[in-house]
């Protein structure tokens, strides 16, 4: 099982999309390992989005993720980084495919709607910025009980 990071920004949940988007992704067989809403200071901002500190569209992006809250998640299931990637639809809603989150519900390129991560290093890095390793669970294969993963 693999495990990706992905979040619902502050306009998803404003505009009550929390439920339709976590439909998308537990219809595709991920399963919700951890979830958390929190509004993001300007500090987590610069951490989370650390690549993008010095880019030009960096105080758009902060002041748009730090404006309400945002649905932190962990999805765990087989292939979860590229099945996430895929659901939620290029960076860029006007080149993202018809039926993704982003060509669904996103206004613009700042404003798309949700993230995930690109990569295992990234999701790695993503799920310990927002989650303790004690509150990611997992479902044991054989058992079927849920248990902590990253922590025990
Ligand atoms: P993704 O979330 O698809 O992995 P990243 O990590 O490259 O995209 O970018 C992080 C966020 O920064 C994007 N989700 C978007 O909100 C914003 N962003 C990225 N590139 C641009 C850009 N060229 N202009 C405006 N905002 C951007």
């Amino acid at each position: 099982m693999e495990m990706t990071f992905a979040m619902i920004k502050p306009n998803g949940v404003r505009s009550g999309l929390v439920g339709r988007i976590l439909e998308r992704y537990e219809s595709a067989q991920l399963s919700v390992c951890a979830v958390k809403m929190h509004q993001m200071t300007s500090a987590d901002a610069r951490g989370f989005y650390a690549e993008h500190v010095e880019k030009p569209f960096f105080p758009e992006l902060e002041e748009y993720m730090t404006k309400g809250p945002s649905i932190m998640i962990a999805l765990g299931g087989e292939n979860a980084i590229m099945k996430v990637r895929a659901i939620n639809g290029a960076t860029n809603p006007a080149k993202a495919e018809a039926g993704t989150i982003r060509y669904d519900f996103a206004p613009s390129m700042t404003e798309n709607v949700v993230h995930s991560s690109d990569s295992a290093e990234s999701a790695a890095r993503e799920i310990a910025f927002w989650f303790k390793k004690e509150d990611v669970y997992a479902y044991d294969a054989v058992s079927q009980k849920a248990c902590c993963v990253l922590g025990r």
